[in-house]
């Protein structure tokens, strides 16, 4: 399965910049995609950051299953990681992203008002994979739509600082990250959630995957969303998908059901779902 192409000289490259943009900042806001928590992490983030303050963001959570979301943003504050949860498509994140910047930055803002600085503006940098939701994040926060642009050469030298309406300021040129592709299954995820080009991934396998996932994890998806019966269930997967192309009318082209599938679960209309577990610790708590 192809997934994104990323070549050690561009993740060297990215490295770079973001190390030159962390020292501009007070905070790292990362940004990841809520129902794929691991699989839209940079394997390297903590590496890359070190010891710079770090807010975790789960985003999309309109799309992700509520249950889930509680359990993995215990689960990362359990290990000590700062997390939030927004769904930046509709709800703007200001307030929240300044009240747990706050806390995270309390010992420095204390400093900073013990030394009679009068500045409290926080200055932070947004992080993450691609199609994590960066730029809307970003453009919720300022409250306008800003040319947000990628990393290239040379904008390092020229940062500019979008202002808020709270002590934020966020540079404007978000740090954009490799996800971890050294695993099919992760490559599927990133699929499924729309972060990978169509045409660089196989849509049955795909699907096939989502099926499985759905069977195990989402029963509901498969007997009320799709109208799957008792004995259809029964079926292995391929079979499945052969009876629900039949079933929706698709006749033998099971590509264009497995579309269909994909299509509608990147939109939300087979219900929230996450397509990976919080482990098990964070569900019992
Ligand atoms: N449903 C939903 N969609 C979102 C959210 N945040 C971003 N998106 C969508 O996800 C896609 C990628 O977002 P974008 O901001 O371009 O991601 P970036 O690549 O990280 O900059 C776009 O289609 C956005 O409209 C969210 O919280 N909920
Ligand atoms: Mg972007």
């Amino acid at each position: 399965m192809a997934t994104i192409q990323w070549f050690p000289g561009h993740m060297a490259k990215a490295r770079r910049e973001i190390q030159e943009q962390l020292k501009l900042v007070d905070l790292v806001i990362e940004i990841c995609d809520a129902r794929i928590p691991e699989s839209s992490r940079n394997p390297m983030m903590n590496e890359i950051v070190q010891q710079k303050p770090h807010l975790l963001v789960l985003n999309k959570t309109d799309l992700a299953d509520p249950k889930q979301t509680k359990a993995w943003q215990q689960y990362y504050e359990a290990q000590g990681q700062p997390t939030i949860v927004t769904d930046a498509q509709h709800q703007n994140p200001l307030n929240l992203v300044q009240q747990k910047a706050n806390e995270i930055l309390k010992e420095k803002l204390a400093l900073r008002a013990q030394r009679g600085i009068k500045n409290m503006t926080i200055r932070a940098m947004c992080m993450g994979v691609p199609n994590s939701g960066k730029s809307t994040f970003l453009n919720r926060l300022v409250g306008k739509n800003v040319a947000v642009t990628g990393n290239r050469p040379g904008v390092t030298k020229n940062q500019n600082w979008l202002k808020t309406k709270q002590n934020l300021e966020i540079l404007d040129t978000p740090g954009i990250l490799w996800p971890k592709f050294d695993d099919q299954e992760i490559g599927v995820k990133l699929a499924l959630t729309g972060a990978i080009k169509e045409g660089l991934y196989h849509e049955d396998d795909v699907t096939l995957f989502a099926l499985d996932y759905f069977r195990n994890y989402y029963p509901q998806v498969l007997t009320e969303k799709l109208g799957v019966g008792p004995k259809q269930l029964e079926l292995s997967d391929p079979d499945l998908l052969l009876a629900l192309t039949k079933k929706f009318g698709f006749k033998d082209e099971y590509e264009r059901m497995a579309q269909k599938i994909i299509f509608d679960l990147r939109k939300g209309s087979l219900g929230r779902i996450t397509l990976e577990q919080a482990p098990v610790s964070a569900t019992e708590a």
